[in-house]
């Protein structure tokens, strides 16, 4: 049933309008947004869809279609971070992020309907974010550009969610377009379109989930932020995004190992995203990158350590059966691996990372191609 039905089945009337917004797979560029650096997402063919109304009496009433999760209610005037728990802080959030900036923002019915799979590091709650805040943008009228919109569905994550994450998985759901990644510059915020088409080349990018969930509002996340802080300190620079790789080197004396490590994890990566760009944009086959994001899981495992077992049989598995390339994609700590693999050979790819799996007596992990999709936009 369409998302349209779907509200009219649950409130009994039809919605003003029906707004989506795509999950993403990060290709390169893990861990350097909130470093100020570079990151190489795209979005996926899996949205979140909101259809919405306004209402007259200031309440806001939202709704999934999520199994087993419940509706919530509240007054917009009463929003506050801490009101809310579960799948509508994202929603209510962006509510509440429109107020802070001076909108005048309605009460409103909500049902949210998504296919983008929660907990498994696709950015299903940044696609809930964006699609909300188109809607909550036309229903309020609010003018607000797309790159504003970035940093509010961000604000609302930060302190209305409580994850303390950078604006790589919003950028990548508002500003993306089907058929390309989106090559963005965290510290300006400047971004272009990088041409990824995969079908034409005979390439198929796989999704691993492993299915044991993460979560960025607790723990590793926040300690990995604060350990490139130290570092930047110790290193007399504002963000890790303005050290060199030889000058890091150099300067290892000063960090303590921990910090030195997530640092050499941070700047090499900056350095493989602009690999990775700039073979994408001269145009040479994609299936080139493979071995920049082989290295990438490597220093994520190795140096940042956010990998998990399941991420690195995800990825070992995947290589050994052929795959260019393959890394763990978005925080980690569980959630997702992607593998690029040649179109013919995903099935055999698949069907070895499903044996590997049950052989380490892991949970089946759910495997499915990817498509770079269309960014956030109003659906109806
Ligand atoms: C999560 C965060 F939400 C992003 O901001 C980013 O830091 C990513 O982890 C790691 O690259 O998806």
């Amino acid at each position: 049933m369409n998302t349209r039905a779907l509200f009219a089945g649950r409130y009994g009337y039809e919605p003003q309008g029906v707004w989506s917004a795509p999950g993403r797979v990060n290709l390169i560029g893990e861990h350097t947004d909130y470093n100020q650096g570079f990151v190489l997402p795209l979005a996926i063919n899996r949205r979140a869809r909101i259809a919405a109304s306004p209402r007259t009496d200031g309440v806001l009433r939202l709704a999934t279609t999520a199994p087993g999760s419940e509706a919530a209610e509240i007054k917009v005037s009463e929003l506050a971070p801490g009101r809310l728990t579960g799948w509508s802080r994202y929603l209510a959030g962006v509510h509440w992020a429109f107020g802070l900036r001076g909108a005048t923002v309605p009460g409103m019915d909500m049902l949210l309907d998504s296919d983008v799979p929660v907990g498994a590091g696709l950015s299903s709650s940044a696609a809930v974010e964006c699609a909300a805040a188109l809607a909550v943008r036309e229903l309020s009228g609010a003018d607000l550009p797309p790159g504003d919109l970035v940093l509010l569905c961000q604000q609302a994550e930060n302190e209305f969610a409580g994850a303390p994450t950078g604006i790589l998985d919003q950028s990548a759901s508002l500003l993306s377009e089907a058929g390309h990644g989106l090559f963005l510059d965290c510290r300006s915020r400047e971004s272009r379109l990088v041409p990824l088409d995969l079908s034409w080349e005979g390439m198929t990018l796989l999704v691993i989930d492993t299915k044991v969930s993460h979560a960025h509002d607790s723990g590793g996340y926040a300690e990995r932020r604060d350990d490139c802080e130290r570092a930047a300190a110790a290193l007399g620079v504002q963000s890790l995004r303005e050290v060199a790789l030889p000058d890091l080197v150099l300067a290892a004396p000063q960090l303590d190992r921990t910090a030195y490590r997530r640092a050499r994890h941070v700047v090499s990566e900056n350095e493989r995203v602009l690999t990775a760009v700039a073979h994408l944009e001269s145009g040479r086959p994609i299936r080139d990158i493979g071995q920049v994001l082989a290295s990438s899981h490597e220093s994520l495992r190795d140096d940042f350590e956010v990998s998990s077992p399941e991420l690195d049989l995800a990825v070992e598995t995947a290589m050994a059966a052929g795959a260019p390339g393959a890394r763990m994609t978005g925080g980690g700590f569980g959630g997702s691996a992607i593998a690029l693999v040649d179109a013919r050979e995903a099935g055999q790819v698949g069907a070895a990372i499903v044996r590997a799996f049950g052989r380490a007596g892991c949970l089946e992990p759910d495997i499915f191609a990817v498509e770079p999709g269309a960014g956030a936009r109003r659906e109806s």
